[in-house]
Parts: structure tokens; sequence; C-alpha cells
């Protein structure tokens, strides 16, 4: 990136965005102060149930994964936390992993539980965890739960992540009522141990790896269930469980007025959960759910802050780190777009029922080139001002490779 190229972009979208009474340093602050959390398991190649291409040089441990992430922090200044992903992440000195992180300025983001394996459990999650119809598989899962929450005491980690695969391949196996009675109760137990401080994210997924139902399909039901759990239980949404074609951001709108809205795991989805790259498909549909997250905020519906977000991809073909920093930069920039709206306009249309005129409010923010705001928000925070250049200029992966091996496969990857 030639400093002078950018210097000259930014100086040039200044003077526009001013002409219109936005003030680009107020931009840039509020782009530099949003974190997005790093996910353990998007820093080795990702497989499909076909199979697992490993890109080399991958994090062989949790120590190589946060410096996997501190590297991404360094490049970035977009990230400074990681999710960890239990039993994957399992610490063996929980206060030295925690000083490691601390010196990357990294911290720990929400927990993740894992009952869709039953790997080293005496009972199996063939038919579920929470959800089973067996009061010891239950119990066991309950259990699992509780030592996540132990783990992520010991780390500083202030959330726990619920995924349930829970639910049924063919009709008739399950009994839709009895399993969402016991997944409710089974969390109810969950949340009546976790510190007072802390919140319970709770995921929903239409299907996989269950097809004919999941006990927690949707926005509704998580919600529904939220609230039987109390004020710390939210909605997590993951931008690929839905079925093509739902409007996501009115999920988000939902939620907040609810305020019942835990946060993101961001991705893209053509299909279904495809985990692409945040950004790559759907693009404006990501913009609109951060018009929704910014209006939601600003009017009071749900603070800004009692949201966390998250990434959620894992990658067959892509360098994992390259693909990270091309997320976050996606993430920035329909964050920075939204940022745009008009929204005493946008009010205003909406109230005149001028439906050209809303979407002109919108258009105009969405294709705005904001690529010199979020590159500016960068070189203000010590970040590179083309992190990908740099990556790979410096050839960060050969140096991995020769550092960690061609193999290199991080645990649970
Ligand atoms: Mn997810």
């Amino acid at each position: 990136m030639n400093t002078d190229f950018h210097a000259r972009s930014f100086s040039l979208l200044s003077e526009q965005l001013g002409a219109k009474g936005i003030k680009a340093a107020e931009l840039v602050s509020r782009i530099s102060a949003f974190q997005i959390a790093v996910p353990s398991w998007a820093l080795g190649a990702g497989g499909t149930r076909f199979g697992r291409f490993s890109i080399g040089g991958e994090p062989r441990n949790l120590e190589e994964k946060l410096e996997d992430i501190g590297l991404l922090s360094k490049l970035t200044k977009r990230t400074d936390a990681v999710s960890l992903h239990i039993p994957w992440d399992i610490p063996q000195d929980s206060q030295a992993v925690k000083q490691k992180a601390a010196s990357l300025g990294i911290s720990f983001d929400a927990m993740n539980s894992n009952t869709f394996q039953d790997y080293g459990q005496p009972l199996s999650y063939k038919m579920g965890s929470l959800s089973n119809s067996d009061s010891a598989v239950r119990a066991q899962a309950v259990e699992h739960n509780l030592q996540v929450i132990d783990i992520g005491k010991s780390l500083g980690s202030k959330g726990l992540t619920v995924w349930l695969a829970d639910g049924s391949n063919f009709p008739g196996q399950a009994h839709f009522r009895k399993a969402l009675q016991w997944t409710t109760e089974s969390l109810k137990e969950i949340y009546a141990e976790m510190p007072h401080d802390w919140k319970l994210l709770l995921e929903y997924k239409p299907y996989e790896p269950n097809f004919y139902h999941t006990v927690i399909p949707d926005w509704g039901t998580s919600a529904l269930i939220c609230r039987q759990l109390g004020d710390r239980a939210k909605v997590l949404v993951d931008l690929g469980h839905h079925l093509p074609n739902t409007n996501i951001e009115q999920i988000v709108a939902t939620l907040m007025h609810q305020n019942l809205l835990a946060g993101f795991h961001f991705n893209d989805s053509k299909y279904g959960d495809d985990d692409l790259s945040t950004g790559s498909v759907k693009p404006y549909q990501l913009f609109l759910i951060f018009c929704e997250l910014i209006g939601g905020a600003a009017e009071g519906a749900q603070a800004w802050d009692s949201i966390s977000w998250m990434i959620d991809a894992s990658h067959n073909t892509k360098d994992p780190l390259e693909d990270l920093i091309q997320a976050l930069e996606a993430i920035s920039q329909a964050y920075a777009k939204a940022l745009l709206v008009d929204r005493e306009k946008l009010t205003q249309c909406q109230n005149e029922g001028d439906v050209v005129g809303a979407q002109e409010v919108l258009q105009e923010a969405f294709l705005t080139d904001v690529r010199p705001l979020v590159r500016e928000a960068r070189i203000q925070s010590g970040g590179e001002a083309a992190p990908l250049d740099f990556y790979r200029r410096e050839k960060i992966r050969e140096s991995l490779i020769a550092k960690r091996g061609k193999n290199a496969q991080a645990s649970g990857l």
C-alpha cells in the first residue's frame, strides 16, 4: 500500500463526508473500537465430511493458536479476543495460558461447550445430549457445560455459548415437546451454576447434523428458552444458521427490541451453514444487519456493548489466516457503511411513505467506498495499512510451515 495513495484517498473521502456533515475522525475512532473475536477452530484448515486438506503450519496446540491470533491482532487491530472450544482447547496450565494471551493483548471471549461429539465420554450423544431421553446422558452433558464454565472462569471469560446438535433424522424418532422440555431443564441447571457476571449465548440452527428436526431450530425457540432461563440468557445469531433468503436483519431488529440479542457468529452462506468468508457472498445483507444494529443501539432498544461479536468460519481451501484478515476487513467495511446511513432522512422517508427515498438513503451509504476509513482506523491503531499484502510479502505462512511442519494440525480441527 502506497502511503501517499492512502493519504490522498482518505483526505478525499473525509472531504466528501464532511460536505454531508459527517466527521471522518469520529467514524475512524468508532471503527477502531470495534473488535471481533476469533474462534480457535478458525485457525486451521477446516474440513468437510469428504476430506480435509492441510495448508501446513497450522497451530498444534492452544499456545500456537494464541500466537496466530496475536499475529492477526498485530496486523489488523480488529481482534483482541479468542473463543475457545472445549474439549479441543483444554489448557494444561490456565495461568500460563492466561499470561501468554495477555502478553499478546488477547483476552478470552465466550467459551464453547461441545456435546455434538462424545469422545472420551462414558455415555453416547448419538440420540442427543441435553435433550436425551436418558437422564444420565443429560446429566453428563450438563456436567460437561459446568466444566467448560470452570475452565472459562480460570481464564477470565464471561460467557458460555451453547450450540446443540440435538434433534432427529426421521419422523417419529423424537418426541418434540419432551425433547424441548428436557433441553430447557438441562439449560436451567447450567444457567443456575453460571457466575452472575456471565451470559449464556444460545445458538439455533434449522438443520444439520440432524435433518428432520432440531430441538432449537430458530431464533424464536431460542428466545422462548432464554426467557425461561433469565436475563443473562440471550439468543446467538449465526449468519449461516438460517434457511435461504431468511430476513436476518429483521430477526436482529426483533431480538434487540426484546433485549434478547446475545451476539453474532459471522460467516457467509450461499445454501446453508456453508461457513464461507463473511461478506464474500452477501455483503449487502451484512450491511443491512449492521444498519439494524446501529439503529437499535442508537434508539435505545439494546446497548451496543451488550452484544458479542465473533467470526465462525472454517475453511478447506484458503489459508485460514488470510481468510480471517478478509473477514475482519469485510465486517469492518459493513459496519463503516452502516455508520454512514443518514438515519434522520431514513426516518423521514419511512414516515412519509417515500419508498424510493428510503432505498436511496441506504444505497448512498452502501455504495460509498469506505476502505480508506477502515485503513485509517487500522493505521491509527498501529496495524498494517494492507495486512493481506504484508502477510504475503513477509511470507508468514512459509515461516509458520518451517516452524510447525507441513502437516501440522490443531486438535479437534
Ligand atoms: Mn456458530
